[in-house]
């Protein structure tokens, strides 16, 4: 996967070179291009941000640096994808996107180039996005309901999350299935050696060898978990999958299953 990055602070993007996501560079799975907006503003002062028409606090972006920048990384992205291909995705991270999901980062994950435009201030122009809809997929996209300075910190989240599901680059694939959200609830508790620690001992279920109930109890910790800290995740969700024992363990949890969903009862 190709991804291209336009920042005024390129530099803030340079932790995705470390780690898993550096590997995945070094091995040629990812490639990851990061572009300074400035060097598309061409007055004295390399300006990228005015006044908002209507009045009102801080400044917006400018849309002339914008047009330049994804008319330069266009160009690039362009040339490696097929004719017949959609158009390519821009990514504008703004706490007034959908918000960003695993599922999300799947969908995401399926594409051969993502380009992210990075907001700063009060936002960019807004007739850089309808300029874009004619090159671009373009997606606003937030990481939840508060407020970042810029769409940078956001863009790190969001290519971790997605740069890891591409083929090759997390060693073991197994550890994408057992992991939160993958299969919409949160991930059980681990635990390792040793198995007694300051007094607080490992449940007695993860000694025993019997992978038929360690399953089983991890399957209840992960719904006890999800009604305790997320039990909007469980609202409406498909009972189908849950067996005998699991919907014991929903219905004290207060869950009732109606037309084969579950609802708090
Ligand atoms: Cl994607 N951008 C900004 N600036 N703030 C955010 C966000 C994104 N997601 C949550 N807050």
């Amino acid at each position: 996967m190709r991804i291209d990055v336009v920042s005024i602070f390129p530099e803030y993007l340079a932790p995705l070179r470390l780690s898993l996501l550096g590997r995945a560079q070094e091995d040629g799975l990812l490639q990851l291009e990061v572009h300074d907006l400035r060097d598309f503003a061409f007055d004295r002062h390399r300006t990228v941000d005015d006044t908002p028409y209507g009045g009102g606090a801080g400044m917006v972006m400018k849309p002339e640096p914008w047009s330049l920048a994804l008319e330069s990384v266009l160009e690039s992205v362009l040339a490696g994808r097929d004719a017949s291909e959609d158009k390519p995705i821009l990514i504008v991270p703004s706490p007034a996107g959908e918000v960003f999901t695993q599922a999300l980062a799947y969908e995401l994950a399926e594409e051969p180039t993502l380009t992210f435009a990075c907001g700063r201030y009060e936002g960019i122009d807004e007739r850089v996005l309808d300029w874009a809809g004619e090159r671009f997929r373009v997606r606003p996209v937030s990481l939840g309901d508060y407020v970042l300075n810029g769409g940078e910190v956001a863009v790190m989240a969001m290519v971790e999350a997605i740069g890891r599901l591409l083929p090759g680059v997390v060693g073991n694939p197994e550890s994408l299935v057992e992991e939160s959200h993958s299969n919409g609830l949160l991930e059980y508790p681990v635990y390792t050696k040793p198995s007694s620690w300051r007094g607080h001992d490992v449940p007695e279920v993860l000694l025993s060898g019997n992978h038929g109930l360690i399953a089983r109890w991890r399957r209840e910790q992960q719904l006890r978990r999800t009604a305790a800290r997320r039990p909007e995740l469980l609202d409406g969700a498909d009972a189908a999958p849950f067996g005998r024992d699991e919907r014991a363990v929903l219905r004290e949890l207060g869950y009732d299953v109606v037309a084969g969903r579950l609802v708090r009862g």
